[in-house]
């Protein structure tokens, strides 16, 4: 009885290192698993479910291979892969969920989300995402040739990580005052989410009550697994092979 989460691989064809720790990830601990989370920024970018390049195949195959033996498998979008859409589910089996959902992890109702909307302070950022979330926004550049979507995406990025690199380490972190009206919100005591790249389990207390806020971690330098059994719920890392 295991349920195993995972966020922020930014997997992409310049990163082999990465690939293969999932892709043995996917191999070898997901046999006997009740079901495989995955909670954005799975894919460092997502211009289109008709971007099918070799690398592409090679990670849905994966996915495929996991929902075809009858393990469940579920995906929140990241900041990076918000495209991710129903071809990419058809083609892998893998079902997509809201951006912010409830599951029921043996008995505990838990909120699961990628962890962008809780940046709240980083209002730039925010504003970014009410357009490229609009659906007629994404209907447009999905109407435009792959080879320029690709341009575009490549500019963005590139403006972006010039962009971060000037933000305040506290404004891309959660906002905690969010944190507390999403738990209450959804009336529930824990969370799960990514995407802050800083892995930890914090013990918070809302409405009186105690809370728990699970972080999962990146995988720029080593593999992160959130575990969750009846029992328990473990942060594991896994060592990427010397290359
Ligand atoms: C993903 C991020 C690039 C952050 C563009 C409409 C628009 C979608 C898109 C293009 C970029 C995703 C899809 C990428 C995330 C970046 C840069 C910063 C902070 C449009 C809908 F605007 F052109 F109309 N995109 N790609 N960033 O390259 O994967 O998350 S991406
Ligand atoms: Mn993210």
């Amino acid at each position: 009885m295991t349920t195993l989460f995972i966020a922020d691989l930014h997997l992409s064809a310049d990163r082999p290192d990465i690939t293969d720790c999932f892709l043995r990830f996917m191999a070898e601990e997901t046999a006997n698993i009740d079901a495989l989370y995955v909670l954005g920024d799975l894919f460092e970018m997502w211009i289109g479910d008709d971007d099918n390049s070799p690398f592409h195949q090679q990670i849905k195959r994966a996915f495929k291979q996991l929902t075809d033996s009858g393990t469940p498998c579920y995906f929140i979008h990241g900041n990076r892969d918000f495209l991710v859409g129903k071809q990419f589910s058809r083609e892998t089996g893998v079902t997509l969920l809201d951006e912010h959902t409830v599951v029921d992890l043996y008995g505990t109702p838990t909120l699961i989300l990628h962890g962008d909307t809780l940046c709240t302070q980083d209002e730039s950022y925010q504003k970014y995402r009410k357009k490229v979330h609009n659906r007629f926004v994404q209907w447009l550049f999905l109407r435009l040739p792959l080879s320029r979507r690709l341009k575009i995406g490549a500019k963005m990025r590139q403006s972006s990580s010039s962009t971060n690199q000037q933000k305040d380490a506290m404004i891309m972190d959660v906002d905690p005052n969010t944190v507390d009206q999403v738990l209450i919100e959804y009336g529930v005591t824990h969370m799960i989410h990514g995407h802050t790249h800083r892995p930890n389990v914090h013990h918070i207390e809302v409405n009186n009550q105690p809370a728990t806020r699970t972080v999962l971690g990146d995988w720029y330098d080593h593999g992160s697994v959130l575990v969750v059994t009846s029992t328990e719920s473990r942060l594991e890392t896994r060592q990427f092979q010397p290359q």
